[in-house]
């Protein structure tokens, strides 16, 4: 498994952070993902072998919030 942590600024309050979550569970490959609303970082793991940190990105900005 691999972690990488994501800045996700657009994230406002728990609906964000719960739309976010979501789009990246939505994807194969990941296994856990937190969004932290204080810091706007949202840290995932993921099996490098089935998803890539790219479709991770696409995937939350397909949500509507743009990964910096
Ligand atoms: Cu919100």
């Amino acid at each position: 498994m691999t972690q990488v942590t994501l800045n996700v600024p657009k994230m406002s309050c728990g609906h964000c952070t719960m739309t976010v979550e979501n789009a990246g569970r939505s994807l194969a490959g990941v296994s856990s993902i937190n969004a932290d609303l204080d810091t706007k970082k949202v840290e995932v793991t993921y099996d490098d072998g089935v998803v890539t940190p790219e479709q991770i990105r696409q995937a939350i900005a397909a949500a509507g919030y743009p990964v910096e």
